[in-house]
């Protein structure tokens, strides 16, 4: 045998070059084949080929063997290199003989493709596939913060009566969160409004009041708004302070307005938040901003008073610095604390819990 099938290119031996009739005459080797020995070879080759073909266990394996057998490389390009060396007349013989192993070849290759392609398929979805039977895994959805519940429904009633929602820094200067409230620097009631100052001038607000301010000094009356917002103070925190709560303050200005009207709106708003069946009462109390000022309480038959608000009409020097006349508006204000309107709702007795973030807390609500 001239032409060993060991030494011909298959795994591992793909840098051998291919053999040619011309590389054959060139090395002294090329002798014309016999017919019967390219039926051998042939026969060879088959007897290889379903040895091969049993062992496929992949689409990797069959593509292996795809190049061992088809490749530019391979048996079959071997055998026709084989079949150049035949004298010519014998070559119309044994080529057939070769073409229908490689007919075979490639017919067998075209289906044992499929059938590996199905079974690769099938394998993928049994992996992928879901028991849809089985319990899922719960992933809480989360809800709203108490507080922000309640600010969104207080938000929900005042808008329902007709009240914007206005909204200003929670850096103030000086001039927005106390003179122009008629609280001058000397006044002693800046003690109850203890500040956390960031510069000179410049403090955290200590309530929303200066909101309203800007609403008033940016356009004429009437206004009707209610402002929301975080607030600071220099308290030690206890069951009932803490240096950072939040507060709605609602401001009405308008020609004729009286306390009559303060009283109606507040009236609304108990029954709307708090449910029927609520008495309330005003009494005297003083603030800078406005006079006459009042605390509100509100209780139900036989419970006791709670306070839920401090109010009053709009003081006359607060309506001089924005440019209003107060000879000609008048207006009301009050003010509350939401984590105050939370706890008398859900009955939460230490203002501290609404910053914890405990779950276990958090998650009644
Ligand atoms: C302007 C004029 C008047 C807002 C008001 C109160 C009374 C009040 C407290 C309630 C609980 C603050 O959060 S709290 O500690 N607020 O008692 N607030 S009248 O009066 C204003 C506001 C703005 C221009």
């Amino acid at each position: 045998m001239r032409i060993h099938f060991k030494a011909l290119p298959g795994k591992g031996c793909s840098r051998e070059r291919p053999v040619t009739v011309d590389r054959l005459r060139r090395t002294g080797l090329y002798l014309p084949a016999m017919l019967g020995e390219i039926e051998r070879k042939t026969a060879e080759v088959r007897g290889e080929w379903e040895k091969g073909r049993a062992g496929v266990e992949s689409l990797q394996d069959l593509e292996e063997l795809r190049v061992r057998f088809l490749g530019k490389r391979g048996y079959i390009a071997q055998l026709f290199a084989l079949l150049r060396t035949l004298p010519p007349e014998k070559r119309a013989a044994a080529g057939k003989l070769i073409n229908t192993l490689r007919e075979q070849i490639e017919g067998e290759l075209e289906s044992l493709k499929g059938q590996l392609a199905a079974k690769a398929e099938a394998e993928r979805l049994k992996r992928e596939a879901h028991d849809f039977s089985l319990p899922g895994v719960w992933r809480g959805i989360g809800n709203l913060h108490p507080l922000t519940q309640v600010r969104l429904e207080i938000e929900r009633i005042f808008m329902e009566m007709g009240f914007d929602v206005a909204s200003g820094p929670e850096v103030e200067t000086d001039y927005y969160n106390f003179e122009a409230l008629n609280i001058p620097a000397d006044h002693p009631a800046r003690d109850e409004w203890d500040s956390f100052y960031i510069d000179e001038g410049l403090l955290l607000r200590t309530h929303t009041s200066p909101v309203q301010i800007r609403v008033m000094k940016s356009k004429k009356p009437p206004v009707r708004i209610i402002c929301p917002g975080r607030c600071y103070r220099r308290d030690n925190p206890d069951a009932t302070h803490f240096p950072v709560f939040h507060q709605v303050e609602l401001l009405w200005v308008e020609k004729g307005l009286t306390m009559a009207h303060l009283k109606w709106i507040i009236e609304v708003f108990v029954r709307e938040f708090f449910g029927p069946g609520y008495e309330m009462r005003f009494s005297a109390d003083f603030f800078p901003f406005t006079e006459p000022s009042a605390q509100v309480h509100i209780r139900r038959a036989g419970g006791p008073w709670l306070e839920i608000m401090g109010a009053g009409m709009v003081d006359p020097a607060v309506f001089e610095e924005v440019g209003y006349d107060p000879e000609e508006v008048t207006g009301f204000a009050f003010g509350l604390g939401i984590e105050r309107m939370a706890m008398l709702k859900y009955g939460v007795d230490d203002i501290r819990l609404f910053f914890q973030n405990h779950l276990r807390f958090l998650e009644q609500f």
